[in-house]
């Protein structure tokens, strides 16, 4: 069974990895949409005719289901994708109940697009759950589209991260949200600048998961076979550019973390 999974660059790999790593038999198609990235610049229409063509591609490359690896195109546009497709998608959501979820009267700090910083999904997720905490939305405008640049822009992804961790620091904040797909690709720069005592948190394995519940659903008799099978899925990745970045996608999936 094979299931689509797009992104805008390399982010939506993390999500792809936790899915491999829970449901190896599953095929898996990465598209990197970064003929059109970033999309954190792009408009909500944009972006919605966009996730339709994509759901076209994938239908013809006859997946069982799309995981919207993008927290940026899963809050500007899966419910145009999911009125223009008959497969199931999963998206995205930002991991702000599991971070809630760590203790009472934290100090979190949710770092995402400019988008989904001001999506009114994410800004009515933390309403229903911060309870006590005491939470800052922060965004950044360059970070995902520098992070598909590596390694030229190490230097730029480093000194963006310093900044915006000095802030978290000054609000002395103790959970971070990752609610953009490419950012736990760096999770080690959060690491050195917040130490290991602030809990980072992203939503990969929620997602993995939830794919999961709905391909169940959806596919009993041959998720059953699947599961029980010893096949070992193959993972294929194509981008909307070019070969180049293809083989940068190819270094972020073989990087450790
Ligand atoms: N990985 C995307 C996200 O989760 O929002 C980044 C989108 C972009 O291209 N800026």
């Amino acid at each position: 069974m094979k299931v689509g999974v797009i992104d805008s660059g390399a982010g939506g790999l993390t999500i792809l990895n936790a899915i491999h790593k829970k449901q190896a038999y599953l095929d898996l198609l990465y598209l990197a949409d970064d003929g059109f990235a970033p999309y954190g610049d792009k408009t909500r229409e944009q972006l919605q005719q966009r996730l339709e063509a994509i759901g076209q591609f994938f239908e013809r490359e006859k997946v069982a289901a799309i995981v919207v690896a993008c927290n940026t195109a899963t809050v500007a546009a899966i419910d145009t994708l999911r009125a223009t497709t008959y497969l199931p998608v999963i998206g995205v959501e930002p991991a702000v109940k599991p971070a809630f979820r760590l203790g009472k009267q934290r100090r979190v700090a949710v770092l995402a697009t400019p988008v989904t910083a001001q999506s009114y999904r994410l800004n009515q997720l933390i309403e229903l759950w911060q309870a006590d905490s005491q939470v800052r939305i922060m965004s950044s405008a360059s970070l995902a589209y520098d992070i598909d640049a590596w390694p030229k822009s190490q230097e730029q992804i480093r000194q963006t991260i310093e900044s915006l961790c000095e802030q978290m620091k000054l609000d002395d904040v103790d959970t971070l949200v990752l609610a953009c797909t490419h950012y736990p690709l760096v999770k080690s720069y959060f690491v050195e600048y917040l130490g290991k005592e602030c809990d980072i948190v992203e939503p990969s394995e929620g997602v993995s998961a939830q794919l999961k519940r709905r391909l169940e659903a959806a596919y009993p008799e041959q998720m059953s076979l699947a599961i029980s099978s010893s096949k070992l899925g193959q993972i294929d990745l194509c981008t909307s550019s070019s070969e180049d970045k293809l083989e940068r996608l190819l270094n972020w999936l073989c990087q450790p973390e």
